[in-house]
């Protein structure tokens, strides 16, 4: 989104990731500062805002169940309260920042009230709004116990937004069986309101991709010291080839999955002993929610377990990383590797896969793709596998690792054509068109 904000003229407003008690009049200062050169407006979250609205209600209940995670997903009546206090706290400072003409376009399950809200305030102001996970299926929304107050939050939106078509026919179905609405197609009549509901696969900064990935080729470029160890190790071992994971360390991207079934493929293919090497990146993330707590301590033991199983005294064959890495480091990762094995159980998109094809300058690699991904749609010629499945990955791996140079680069050329043409830009793009067309119904069906 980054891109996408830096060329428009819009204001992005959003917390700061200061609490107000950690704020005092110096940090104060320097944040205000920093807020005004980038165009944005700050939301003033307390310690408890946080506790119970962003590691609570969104990513205790919202987060899994939207993730098909019933067993992880807390109904707190407290959590909901500080869910709705805060969508009100965003209200506020909205409302105080827009101007007549303006839309607004919300974005991402922490703020599915935030629609209504402001629509209610300012029924002149075009909304839109769009979720960046799934949306699940009506069995699992109708658990929900205030499933018609989230609803109803989205419906003040005049577009909504999804990654997939399966998402968006999912969201319709609630609103239907939940609601009891009019839905005809992808309109839904809502009082005197028409609102559209369609899907729009979110694209990456292509061309930032890419080009990174050249000046990382170029020999004059000095190499950090990640790439000169990636380096060592892969001109020590002769056709050592390079298996790479990234995500956040959740527990929706499979990770302990994807351990076991390297440890399955090992087992199964022992002639890749000494051959490949699984370079696997978790980024921290929510580590003070206590599922992403065992998720870690699961993660540690699984690669202690299986490099200890495998290791020789000149291959390990599991490399964990468990850190955030500057742009630079995810490039030397990218581009230094053969394959990208992205495994999620459950995905609404997944950038990290899309990232990869677009480093991908001399076209060769293989993605290995989750079909539980919302990317997997418009990904067909990678190898896609259910994650659930040992045998789906043993054998996706043994393809992809002697997969014909022709056949690679043939696969990446149509992946990197597709993305480069619907990258992010072009996905606010077809956003803002649909939310423009959409108004003109608006309009119309008022004025009949
Ligand atoms: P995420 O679940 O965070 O996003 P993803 O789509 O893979 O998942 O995006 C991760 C982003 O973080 C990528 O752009 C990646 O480059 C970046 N990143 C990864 N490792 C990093 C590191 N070590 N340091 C810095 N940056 C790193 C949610 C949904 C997804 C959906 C996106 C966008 O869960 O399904 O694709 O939003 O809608």
């Amino acid at each position: 989104m980054k891109s996408v904000h830096a060329d428009g003229n819009g204001v992005w407003v959003g917390w700061s990731g200061i609490t107000d008690e950690e704020l005092n009049d110096n940090l104060k200062s320097k944040v205000n500062a920093k807020i005004e050169d980038a165009k944005c407006r700050a939301v003033g979250l307390t310690e408890a805002d946080v506790e119970d609205f962003y590691l609570g209600f969104s990513n205790r209940t919202l987060w899994p169940l939207f993730h098909y995670f019933l067993e992880y997903t807390e109904f707190e009546k407290s959590q909901w309260e500080a869910y709705k206090r805060v969508n009100v706290k965003f209200a506020q400072v909205v409302l105080e920042t827009i101007e007549e003409g303006d839309t607004v376009w919300v974005h991402d399950y922490q703020l599915l009230l935030l629609p209504q809200l402001i629509k209610e305030a300012r029924p002149d102001v075009t909304v839109g709004f769009f979720l960046h996970i799934p949306f699940p299926s009506y069995e699992i929304f109708r658990t929900f116990p205030w499933r018609e107050e989230l609803l109803t939050g989205m419906l003040g939106a005049d577009l909504i937004g999804f990654h997939t078509y399966d998402y968006e026919r999912h969201f319709l179905s609630s609103v239907k069986r939940i609601l009891r609405l009019d839905v005809n197609f992808n309109e839904i009549t809502y009082h005197d309101r028409i609102i559209k509901v369609d899907s729009f696969p979110m694209g990456i900064d292509y061309d930032k991709f890419y080009n990174a990935a050249l000046a990382h080729d170029n020999p004059n470029t000095e190499k950090s010291e990640l790439q000169k160890r990636l380096d060592t190790h892969l001109n020590v071992a002769d056709n050592q080839k390079f298996i790479l994971s990234i995500d956040r360390l959740d527990y929706t991207k499979g990770i302990p999955n994807r351990l076991r079934a390297f440890e399955y493929f090992l087992n199964t293919y022992p002639q890749y002993k000494e051959k490949v090497r699984l370079v696997m990146l978790a980024v921290p993330s929510r580590s003070n929610v206590p599922q992403y707590k065992k998720l870690k301590r699961e993660t540690d033991e699984l690669v202690g377990r299986i490099n200890g199983e495998f290791s020789t005294v000149s291959w390990t064959p599991i490399w964990y990383f468990y850190r955030s890495m500057p742009f630079e480091n995810l490039i030397d990762l990218y581009t230094s590797s053969d394959v990208a094995l992205i495994t999620p159980v459950r995905d609404g998109m997944n950038l990290v896969a899309k990232e990869y094809v677009a480093t991908r300058t001399k076209q060769d690699g293989v993605l290995i793709l989750s079909e539980m991904a919302g990317a997997a749609k418009e990904m067909n010629e990678a190898i896609l596998i259910n994650p659930n499945s040992f045998e789906d990955f043993a054998t996706a791996l043994n393809k992809a690792l002697t997969m014909p140079l022709e056949e690679q680069k043939s696969r990446m050329r149509i992946l990197q054509k597709r993305l480069k043409r619907y990258d992010v830009e072009k996905w606010a793009e077809e956003f803002f068109k649909t939310l423009d067309a959409t108004n003109q119904i608006q309009d119309i069906s008022i004025s009949k």
